[in-house]
């Protein structure tokens, strides 16, 4: 392990940076009195803190075809997506076919061309293009989009915020996990992701897969894979650890994979415990532009499980 990764290990280089970022964990503070979580709000945070594993989002208490109709808001969606949500619990997931036009997906593609060639955007090591919404009005402004928010706050069932975005120039090949481990929430279930195609998808550009119906398989945490934390240190185990775990877990269920062809526009909705991830890219080539919006639900605790810290959200 690398010396820098080693001292990531050690809990105090969190509550260090946490510190420094005080007023990015006051998002949390509601929700620690809420939950009766006596801790600072620098201190690592993880699934061991709370109650039970058993507390969910509002929609995944019982099934969305008896839960959502009782809604006012329900009736004012299309056709076609009151269709889906009824199906939410079975699928987790939610295809809107040409949300975004054709200009406006041009204009997103042309904000991120921007932002690297000013190299306000750098990718990370894994080809990730983090964070526009924080440097780019217009990206952020996407994130608020109207229509796209009201399905969000009604499957959350409340008021959601955007925590981060990821754009893609390339497929991500990404190996299944949910998206549970990298933004967790008490109670589970308070996160919800849109995939956005910026361009066509196909078998040759590494596309976005996902296994119908993962999301009901029961939250894997540290609790499931990680071992040795002690109070000072984290445990032992790394993502790849998680993805194996995983990846097993998927191979014993059985599920079904599918692959999301998408046309240039369209987007994708999960569930905060959808198994996903991106198709190896078979001509590496090709571009498959792309960005992810991750979206927390405003009233519970955020944080990422495996590191045990507490998100940081703009104020
Ligand atoms: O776009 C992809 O290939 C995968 C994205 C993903 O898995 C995620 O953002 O959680």
């Amino acid at each position: 392990m690398a010396a820098f990764d080693r001292f990531k290990q050690f809990k105090f280089a969190h509550w260090a940076y946490n510190l420094v970022h005080y007023k990015s964990l006051l998002h949390n503070k509601a929700a620690y009195k809420k939950y009766n979580i006596n801790k600072p709000l620098i201190a690592s945070i993880s699934s061991k803190d709370f109650p039970d594993k058993e507390s969910k989002a509002w929609l995944d208490i019982g099934h969305s075809k008896n839960l959502v109709p009782s809604k006012e808001q329900f009736k004012h969606f299309s056709m076609d997506v009151q269709q889906q949500l009824l199906s939410w619990s079975d699928n987790g997931y939610l295809i809107l076919n040409n949300f975004f036009d054709n200009p406006m997906v041009e204009s997103i593609n042309k904000e991120i061309e921007k932002l690297v060639g000013q190299k306000k955007l750098q990718p990370t090591h894994d080809n990730k293009l983090m964070f526009a919404n924080k440097i780019s009005s217009f990206i952020k402004k996407i994130t608020l989009e109207k229509r796209l928010n009201e399905i969000l706050s009604f499957i959350l069932g409340g008021e959601v915020v955007p925590f981060q975005t990821i754009n893609f120039i390339y497929g991500s090949g990404q190996r299944a996990h949910s998206d549970s481990i990298h933004m967790t929430t008490y109670p589970l279930g308070y996160l919800i992701a849109v995939w956005v195609a910026l361009e066509d998808t196909s078998i040759d550009n590494g596309p976005l897969f996902y296994y119908p119906g993962s999301h009901r398989m029961p939250y894997l945490l540290n609790n499931d894979f990680n071992e040795g934390e002690t109070a000072l240190t984290l445990g032992k185990k790394d993502y790849v650890d998680y993805e194996d775990v995983i990846e097993k877990a998927i191979a014993e269920k059985q599920l079904e994979k599918k692959i999301f062809l998408a046309k240039k526009g369209d987007v994708f909705i999960w569930h905060a415990n959808l198994v996903h991830g991106g198709m190896p890219v078979a001509n590496a080539e090709l571009t498959r532009k792309s960005m992810v919006i991750h979206y927390f639900a405003n009233d519970v605790i955020k944080y990422h499980e495996i590191s045990e810290r507490p998100s940081l959200m703009e104020g």
